[in-house]
């Protein structure tokens, strides 16, 4: 008891924003089309390969008016990788810092998105062309409220369309459209790729760019891959356009977790032209690019504030103008004024509008420079950023509390 309300107070006194974002209700009655891409990071967003864009797509997409594009979107998992990204999403709670809290707790009493939705008659799947029961997911989304789960027996896979994990991406989505079109309205639906994922294989016949020349085979064969799925998610718009799924959906694309790791700093430095990676450009690194699409809006423009995978649930609700204001998370609406004003990494480092924390160290956000204590102002800075770093303790041990003690049980969400 005494414990869930220390946590309600945290989040009432440090979370929580009680004034609706003038985007409150914008996507209501909508259906949410949400696309996980694999292993998709920020870095190769409007950057180039030999002179040619990575992403052709997904630049253009950024760049139209119904787009809402967060450039300062990290990425917050820990161990449990796409299910941690999973768990953050729906839950707008952290995953946990060892193991993957998608098998450890995965009979949880959970207060999630697909659940609190279907109350507004929304109806919610999953699809994705893998097996059920990787990263327990038949059992955890049961867990969470999802009405459908369609994994690999709903789709046609052969060697001929199949790479690497399996079902290729562009099939994926073709394949995909008829689960969409059946599916009761307005629905949920989120859509889970596969081909951009470690080790990053793909046949000849799909490579529409060379790999990378670098000592690291993972990151020369990334480019390949994130330019296939680029590829494939534009097929997967044209698709939708020809359908009247476009019109009363909104789209949301989201990175998952990274896909290079810190073992390929060297080629990565090359590649970004740095002399080295520090730590501040690791931080860097966890950003996923967030693109929210809306068709007919209009007044869509790329986004800076430092925002994370915690913030999806709330935002979501608030699209869909659904009022969340007894319910606990950790994260705030996106477009909401007054949001908090850190991230936390799932290791404890943050990302603040003023610092970047990691490896015991404050940066300047903007700037990436060491925050010295050699003068009074510097001392200052180092408290107010020691300050964030308490807060960010309490946040995860928090949300850690919650899981370990099982405690949504106890909560009266009404
Ligand atoms: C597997 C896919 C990849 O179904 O979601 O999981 P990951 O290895 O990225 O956590
Ligand atoms: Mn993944």
């Amino acid at each position: 008891g005494n414990e869930l309300n220390d946590i309600k107070s945290f989040i009432d006194d440090n979370v929580r924003i009680n004034e609706k974002s003038n985007m409150f209700g914008a996507a209501e009655g909508k259906n949410v089309i949400w696309i996980n891409a694999e292993s998709l990071q920020s870095f190769v967003i409007k950057n180039e390969l030999n002179g040619e864009e990575v992403t052709p797509f997904l630049n253009s997409l950024i760049e139209d008016e119904d787009t809402y594009y967060f450039e300062n979107f990290y990425e917050q998992t820990g161990q449990g990788k796409t299910s941690d990204s999973e768990f953050l999403v729906e839950n707008s709670m952290y995953p946990l810092s060892r193991g993957a809290v998608f098998f450890t707790h995965s009979t949880n009493e959970y207060h999630a998105t697909p659940e609190i939705i279907k109350d507004e008659g929304y109806n919610s799947a999953v699809l994705h062309a893998n097996s059920g029961s990787f990263w327990n997911r038949f059992q955890m989304y049961d867990s969470i409220g999802f009405d459908h789960f369609y994994d690999e027996n709903s789709y046609e896979i052969n060697p001929d369309n199949s790479v690497g994990w399996g079902l290729k991406d562009k099939p994926f989505f073709e394949q995909s459209i008829k689960h969409l079109q059946s599916m009761d309205k307005p629905f949920y639906a989120k859509l889970i790729t596969l081909t951009n994922h470690f080790p990053f294989e793909l046949g000849e016949e799909d490579r529409s760019i060379e790999p990378y020349h670098s000592n690291s085979n993972t990151l020369n064969n990334y480019f390949p891959a994130v330019r296939y799925m680029d590829e494939a998610i534009e097929e997967f718009f044209t698709l939708l356009e020809s359908t009247d799924l476009y019109e009363n959906s909104i789209i949301v694309i989201m990175g998952d977790h990274i896909g290079i790791s810190a073992n390929h700093n060297k080629a990565m430095s090359m590649y970004l032209d740095k002399e080295e990676i520090t730590p501040y450009d690791q931080v860097q690194l966890q950003r996923v690019p967030l693109l929210i699409h809306i068709p007919g809006d209009g007044n869509g423009k790329t986004i800076s504030t430092v925002s994370g995978q915690i913030d999806i649930k709330p935002t979501i609700l608030s699209l869909l103008g659904i009022d969340t204001k007894n319910d606990i998370y950790f994260g705030n609406d996106l477009f909401a004024k007054n949001r908090k004003s850190y991230i936390a990494l799932r290791n404890g480092d943050f990302i603040s509008n003023e610092f970047i924390f990691t490896a015991g160290t404050c940066y300047n956000r903007e700037t990436g420079e060491i925050i010295e204590e050699d003068t009074n102002k510097g001392i200052e800075k180092v408290s107010s950023c020691n300050e964030i770093r308490n807060n960010v303790e309490t946040e995860l041990q928090h949300s850690d509390d919650l899981i370990y003690g099982d405690l949504l049980r106890f909560y009266d969400f009404d």
